[in-house]
């Protein structure tokens, strides 16, 4: 392609609002153009990488026998309702009415759409197992759209969909997804980490997150040098050898005056404590039901974690008169003479010694409380883990690194299967609800995620296997018939030997096509300047941005070459 044809609209105004590297970089060479907030379009450059990506895709999940269809994007409101999902998903789900007035949901996924597809279609444990996927648009209003590609309104992803007559049967789908992933990944150069994840809204059980590693992710993943764990920290558990006994001398509880003492750091200030040696007690309602949630001062609550000990699956700070209501005062919160809730603990909790309490009472704490000075229902692992805490592996302190999310497996079970209901007959001919499994891949968002672990301060540098073109040709001066000549002979001759060629035939000065060269990204430059005359061209590798001259006779081997 002569660039003099295409689009690549190179640029160095950026918004302002670009915080993102990748989010920089994919605007300056002319890969996106932002249209509104979370929208962009793909210009051409982007659009290659696009289909690189997804041939990628085609091809491992080929290797796995998944067959691609197309769903509508269009998805009427009667599926969405059959799932619960229609009100479930409130504003995020984008919404639109055709002119009869009938509603339809623009597909943020396709688990309703998939079951609708199979529905009465396969209907015999004989079919099963089945894959099914798809590379589509789609569209979630999220509330502040950011980060370029990497949170959008309107986004490609890849979501594939299996069926499955047994739970065994799709454990193995699972694994074989898993192992595809992890190819697709491995050939898009990208540096990522499995990690044991939480179902979210979806209802399934089990599920992995590929994290792309990248300090501009949103993700935050918990990981250790010792071992092949990793977790996402919402997920991550807090095993019970972080904490041991330590002896001591058990003081008498009292209660002591504590004027202005609202806040943890208040408290441990007042009494000359660790603020971990003070109880922190939150007062919540989770599924219309009152807690009191007990942990040291300096732990934080995961209510993922305090959602799944629980069983509920709705959590909010009580009110003032639901905490009228339990006997407790704001602020000086504890779990002594507190009513009408029910009382669960951190496991950190059990092992505190002669530590605050807040007396439910206006100004006023207990000092020198200890296990058994009050009662608690349950203890469970509830507060988010911190960097140095032993991992639940027990091999070694975790770390922290920030991801992007690009990709996801789950096991969804029979959760869709059964609120959409859809039956296949097994062996015995008895009507049976399908297991299923879903994965996803963010195709739009690998742009930016790629771009993130591979630029350098000129600009993009991709790997080889998405990268836009294979060659760029530069004609440094088009004003000189013998480079104008070399050029157009290197070009035809990159082409017939079905070599990717992006050709910089343009009139522009030679800095300028340099530094395009090099924003864009293209791994291997291939420059006809001065040494024309001698048949010498040079090229240039992006990575390591080295050049060295060779004769034009060698161009096509050495291409051949380095992306054999
Ligand atoms: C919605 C909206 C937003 C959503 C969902 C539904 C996230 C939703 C989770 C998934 C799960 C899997 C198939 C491919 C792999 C991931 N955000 N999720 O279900 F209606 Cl508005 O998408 N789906």
């Amino acid at each position: 392609m002569r660039q003099r044809k295409t689009f690549i609209p190179t640029t160095r105004e950026v918004p302002a609002s670009a915080e993102a590297i990748s989010h920089k970089l994919l605007v300056k060479a002319g890969m996106v153009k932002q249209v509104s907030a979370g929208v962009y379009t793909y210009l051409p450059l982007a659009n290659r990488v696009i289909e690189k990506i997804k041939k990628i895709i085609r091809e491992e999940h080929e290797a796995i026998d998944a067959a691609e269809l197309t769903l509508p994007i269009l998805q009427a409101q009667e599926y969405w309702e059959q799932s619960g999902r229609w009100n479930k998903m409130g504003d995020e789900l984008m919404r639109i009415k055709d002119r009869k007035g009938g509603a339809y949901a623009l597909q943020p996924t396709a688990e309703e759409l998939i079951c609708q597809t199979v529905a009465n279609m396969v209907t015999s444990y004989k079919q099963l197992p089945l894959s099914l996927y798809q590379i589509q648009t789609k569209f979630r209003d999220e509330v502040r759209p950011r980060l370029g590609l990497l949170r959008c309104k309107e986004f490609i992803m890849k979501d594939a969909y299996s069926f499955h007559d047994t739970s065994e049967s799709l454990r193995e789908a699972y694994k074989t997804y898993y192992n595809a992933y992890s190819r697709i990944f491995d050939r898009m150069d990208l540096k990522y980490r499995a990690v044991q994840a939480d179902s979210g809204n979806i209802g399934g059980s089990y599920t992995h997150e590929f994290q792309a590693l990248a300090e501009v992710g949103e993700d935050t993943i918990v990981y250790t040098d010792n071992s092949d764990y990793a977790a996402n920290i919402e997920t991550a558990k807090v095993p019970e050898e972080n904490y041991s006994l330590v002896e001591f001398e058990k003081k008498e509880k009292e209660l002591v005056e504590t004027p202005n003492t609202g806040t943890i750091d208040a408290v441990a200030e007042f009494f000359g404590l660790e603020v971990n040696r003070c109880l922190k007690a939150l007062a919540l309602k989770a599924d219309g039901e009152l807690y009191l949630v007990l942990m040291r001062g300096n732990d934080q609550l995961n209510d993922i974690k305090f959602m799944k000990a629980t069983g509920t699956s709705e959590i909010e700070m009580a009110s003032e008169e639901e905490i009228d209501y339990m006997g407790g005062v704001a602020g000086y919160m504890g779990p002594l003479e507190i009513k009408n809730c029910k009382v669960v603990a951190d496991t950190a909790v059990k092992y505190m010694y002669n530590y605050t309490a807040g007396a439910n009472k206006l100004g006023y704490h207990y000092a020198n409380i200890n296990t058994g000075d009050y009662e608690v229902d349950a203890y469970y692992d509830l507060r988010m883990i911190e960097e140095g805490d032993l991992a639940e592996d027990l091999s070694g302190p975790v770390k922290f690194a920030k991801g992007i999310e690009v990709g996801q497996v789950f096991e969804l079970g029979r959760a869709y299967s059964e609120s959409m209901d859809i039956k296949f007959l097994d062996s015995n001919g008895k009507a049976q609800y399908f297991y299923m499994g879903c994965y996803g891949i963010g195709v739009s968002r690998l742009l930016s995620a790629i771009i993130e672990q591979h630029n350098d301060d000129k600009g993009i540098i991709w790997p080889k296997s998405v990268a836009p073109y294979q060659v760029h040709l530069l004609c440094v001066d088009v004003k000189k018939a013998d480079q104008v000549a070399l050029a157009e002979k290197l070009y035809e001759e990159l082409k017939a030997s079905k070599i990717e060629v992006l050709f910089d035939d343009r009139p522009e000065r030679a800095g300028v096509k340099f530094n395009d060269a090099d924003l864009i990204g293209i791994p291997l430059q291939v420059v006809v300047g001065k040494k024309t005359s001698e048949d010498i061209v040079e090229i240039k590798v992006r990575e390591n941005n080295e050049k060295v001259e060779y004769a034009s006779s060698q161009v096509i081997d050495l291409v051949k070459e380095f992306y054999k």
